[in-house]
């Protein structure tokens, strides 16, 4: 089987792309001191989290003068993700850090708001392109170039982003020096997505995770091919019209649309993806038997063919112990991650826990580093959240480096990070009757009175799948955990749960005001049209939804085939 060598120089949740390398058929071997970079051929540098992080464990292991010497000796190199900013000079995620310095930049954060004020979230999560080729003709100027496909790339296929900086691109600058550069723009700000030259290439977006159009461009960098021919696209929806140029995205982002698994053992034992309503998962017949809707990974294979843009799995009784070893999600991810090429996110259980088999204690750090080494490319924090946002609030503002979101955050960066919010929608008549702890400030003036027309509500976060309401305010928890590292909040609403009735705006524009990180709206969808009124009513970054797919009362590309009629830009599927 043929080989390509990957440097294990840091923690990384890069089961995925081991999965996609062996997709493309060939064998991963893993490069584990500086001195066997000399005998590898073809080598991939996947960046993890942060640039001083990537770049000090690279210097500290001694591989950036192996990796030098590699690039010059002329043979292929692929950086992926900050294993694309690792080629630069520097970053401002680390000014005292320095790159490799094949390029001269410094790479910026995005900045939060665009010319005209509008709002941008950080990090950037989402799909993207990285389409507008450039490179230098030397009988010319900077030219596009379009018909032929630079590393697989294709002009209409969306690519999966998640980065806070960035290699800002100047039209001309680098094609001078013979690197062809493709392109994205988030906002007003556009960047380098993809670039090569000669023998080194390298992606700011994660090809491993954009499904089949990344894999064209693993694929590509495996077999050689700088050059091809474009092979010609699926079309998900050919009875409508594929989305136009003009069609509004999130800042240069396709509109996401997740499907959610909440799993759990049900009476026999088995693990199976079930739903409730109001968090009530077990049937209204005289059985109350747990909701049986299907088979796990069947499911989320189903659901990366209708074109879902990321798959969450919930272990919704995770709050039981479990022997470590045993955790039931393990196998799930390990199989999903084989053959659902978008972002994993799993969720439940992320604390510290005694282990009940060996009575050892199991930190957080621990219990997400087995979800991410199985093919999580993100960990979900609920109850353990509002924990650690109960303490920074006591502490005056303050983290103590110890909680799951501070530690893990440190460790597979920020965006590795979600926090799922449970909230509950509480009535009070006026807003001075907010018992006491809850902030004035975060009770809002609704426009859905209670029965008996109270008009003030405020929405307390829960722990426990909703078993147990707290005095911490669904603002307190977002902009807590912000500050402590958070990369993405998962917007649960109770109420909403399962009710069929559309996403609560209400309480989604109160949180998209909070924070600056993505926001996710999960609870009551149950049509496409759910779908197109939280994009038109609230910022809200990607939308997750879970009955209405489950039931098969509608697909995902059901929903973006609405979305795309109503004028918003989606991604499209890629056989
Ligand atoms: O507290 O860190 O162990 O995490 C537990 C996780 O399990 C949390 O993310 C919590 O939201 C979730 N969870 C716990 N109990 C339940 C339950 O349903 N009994 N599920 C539960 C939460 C909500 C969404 C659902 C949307 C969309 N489920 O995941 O998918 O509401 O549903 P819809 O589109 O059908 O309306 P920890």
């Amino acid at each position: 089987m043929l080989k390509v060598h990957l440097l294990d120089y840091v923690a990384g949740n890069i089961r995925s792309l081991v999965n996609a390398i062996e997709k493309c058929g060939y064998e991963v071997e893993w490069i584990r001191s500086p001195e066997e970079v000399a005998n590898a051929d073809k080598i991939i540098l996947p960046g993890v989290g942060h640039f001083g992080h990537c770049l000090n464990s690279l210097a500290k292991a001694n591989y950036l003068p192996a990796i030098h010497e590699h690039i010059k000796a002329g043979k292929p190199f692929f950086g992926i993700c900050v294993g694309l900013q690792a080629l630069f000079a520097g970053s401002f995620e680390a000014p005292d850090v320095v790159g490799l310095g094949l390029l001269p930049q410094t790479l910026q954060r995005f900045n939060p708001k665009n010319a005209d004020e509008s709002k941008k979230s950080i990090p950037c999560i989402g799909w993207n392109s990285a389409t507008t080729v450039h490179h230098f003709v030397p009988t010319g100027p900077v030219t596009e170039y379009s018909n032929k496909s630079f590393y697989g790339l294709t002009p209409e296929s969306k690519y999966y982003y998640v980065h806070s900086y960035f290699a800002p691109y100047v039209p001309g600058e680098l094609e001078a020096q013979g690197w062809t550069v493709a392109t994205a723009k988030y906002g007003d700000e556009s960047y380098i997505g993809a670039i090569g030259r000669e023998n080194v290439f390298a992606t700011q977006f994660h090809p491993e995770k954009s499904g089949a159009a990344g894999l064209r461009v693993i694929q590509a960098f495996l077999d050689g091919k700088q050059w091809s021919t474009p092979s010609p696209l699926n079309d998900f929806a050919t009875a409508t019209s594929p989305p136009s140029q003009n069609a509004s995205s999130l800042n240069g982002l396709t509109r996401r649309i997740i499907a959610c698994l909440d799993v759990r053992t049900n009476d026999a034992g088995d693990l199976v993806v079930t739903k409730g309503d109001q968090y009530d998962v077990r049937e209204k017949t005289d059985s109350k038997g747990v909701r049986n809707l299907g088979k796990p990974v069947e499911m989320a294979k189903k659901y990366y063919t209708q074109s879902a843009d990321e798959v969450t799995f919930l272990n919704i009784t995770s709050f039981r112990d479990c022997p470590v070893t045993d955790l039931p999600m393990l196998e799930i991810l390990r199989q999903t991650s084989k053959s659902v090429f978008v972002p994993l996110t799993i969720g439940g259980g992320i604390r510290d826990m005694v282990d009940p088999g060996t009575g050892k204690t199991i930190s957080a750090l621990d219990v997400a580093k087995l979800y991410f080494e199985s093919g999580a490319d993100k960990v979900s924090i609920g109850s353990d959240a509002v924990v650690a946002a109960q303490e920074y609030w006591k502490r005056g503002r303050e983290g103590d480096g110890r909680t799951g979101i501070e530690t893990v955050s440190a460790a597979y960066g920020r965006q590795a990070v979600v926090v799922s919010v449970d909230p509950k929608r509480l009535f009070v008549k006026r807003p001075e009757d907010a018992p006491e702890g809850i902030d004035p400030g975060h009770v809002l003036k609704t426009t859905l009175p209670s029965a008996e027309g109270w008009e003030y509500v405020y929405y307390a976060c829960t722990i426990h799948g909703g078993r147990t309401t707290t005095n911490l305010t669904v603002q307190a928890l977002v902009t807590a955990v912000e500050a402590l590292g958070a990369g993405e909040i998962l917007l649960n609403a109770i109420d909403r749960d399962g009710s069929n009735s559309g996403y609560d705006l209400e309480l989604i524009n109160d949180v998209k005001s909070a924070v600056e990180i993505p926001v996710i709206a999960s609870s009551g969808a149950g049509n496409p049209g759910h779908f197109v009124e939280v994009f038109r009513e609230t910022g809200v970054d990607a939308a997750l939804g879970a009955g209405m797919f489950h039931r098969g009362e509608y697909e995902v590309n059901q929903v973006k085939e609405e979305l795309a009629k109503q004028g918003y830009l989606v991604r499209r599927w890629e056989g």
